[in-house]
């Protein structure tokens, strides 16, 4: 039993932050460095991408806002098309500005349905759970804070009915297409036929709008990346100096692939965790891929992944899509 009692009481945050050293150290070691973008996201960062969707290059939240604003009444009817006994479970829920537009038209239509908004920040739930009822008193909220797909199983636990997963914002273009694909895969193993999965993809448009996007005059998005090395050094004992490294995105409009690299601006050698790692002149860190879609593409992996596209979102400029996905 003690060994049961050693397990339960390790401290989470402990574990977090030798996994975080872990990857760092193997990011690091690599032949051409790396760092994962899901560290991007501590306080600092948060913040920091708050601000990147107020720069008026950043466009991709505004499309998905007018997609959400201006269609949610067609989205709302094309749900109740293929299920009458549904709950709503949203991946990534953040403050939920987006799909409270949606919230608000299918409560309008008098069905009873639980909203599920699942986050990997307890923060972002309980915030959730105080605000929600003020802005839609009448909608049942059940916050759960935890890795997308568990909570997508305790939603499967506590609700019998149809899932309309939301899955906005984005956020598979963090992973490579071979990534997402694995990643639509998995989701689709958590859900049953009949469900409906609606998720948004940003699309292949002229490169100079998308390069603009990762490179804002202001310099956030270059803050937004630096903010990983400060936080390695905050949380690993780093000794990056941010100064010498310089933002550096690109854009392949043939594969889609929009990726960030920090560039090293002199032979340095940096420290993380007692480790020490050289840089060469003009070495990169590849921080983050934001990846583009053409229709083709997300068409090919909702089939690769075992969903049936019922409809397509767009906002006036077809910058952005969000698709209606059938299990
Ligand atoms: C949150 C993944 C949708 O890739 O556009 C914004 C993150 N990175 N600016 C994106 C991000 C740099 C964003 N997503």
């Amino acid at each position: 039993t003690t060994s049961v009692m050693h397990t339960v009481l390790v401290p989470v945050k402990q574990d977090q932050q030798e996994i975080f050293l872990q990857d760092v150290i193997r990011g690091l070691s690599a032949k051409n460095k790396y760092l994962d973008s899901k560290y991007f996201y501590d306080a600092e960062g948060d913040r920091l991408f708050q601000e990147i969707m107020r720069c008026h290059e950043y466009y991709p939240t505004n499309c998905e806002m007018e997609i959400l604003q201006e269609q949610s009444a067609a989205i709302s009817q094309t749900i109740l098309s293929y299920t009458n006994r549904f709950d709503v479970v949203e991946l990534g829920a953040g403050d939920a500005t987006k799909s409270i537009h949606l919230l608000r038209e299918l409560l309008n239509t008098g069905k009873d349905f639980t909203y599920y908004p699942v986050d990997i920040s307890g923060n972002v739930i309980t915030q959730l759970e105080q605000s929600l009822p003020s802005q839609l008193p009448a909608l049942k909220v059940h916050g759960l804070h935890g890795e997308y797909f568990d909570m997508l199983q305790e939603a499967n636990v506590l609700s019998d009915k149809n899932k309309v997963v939301l899955c906005m914002g984005g956020n598979i273009g963090n992973f490579t297409p071979v990534e997402a694909r694995k990643f639509a895969r998995q989701l689709r193993n958590y859900l049953q036929p009949g469900d409906l999965v609606m998720i948004g993809f940003d699309l292949k448009k002229h490169p100079q709008i998308i390069l603009d996007a990762y490179n804002d005059s202001a310099g956030i998005t270059k803050d937004f990346n630096l903010n990983l090395l400060k936080r390695i050094n905050r949380e690993l004992g780093g000794n990056f100096d941010i100064t010498k490294f310089d933002h550096y995105p690109t854009y392949d409009p043939g594969t889609g692939a929009c990726k960030s690299y920090l560039v090293s601006l002199e032979e340095q050698d940096v420290t993380v965790g007692g480790q020490t790692f050289h840089f060469g002149l003009h070495e990169y860190i590849y921080m983050e891929i934001s990846q583009k879609y053409d229709l083709e593409a997300t068409e090919q992996l909702a089939v690769q992944s075992g969903f049936e596209t019922v409809a397509n979102f767009f906002d006036n400029r077809k910058w952005f899509a969000d698709n209606m996905w059938l299990c």
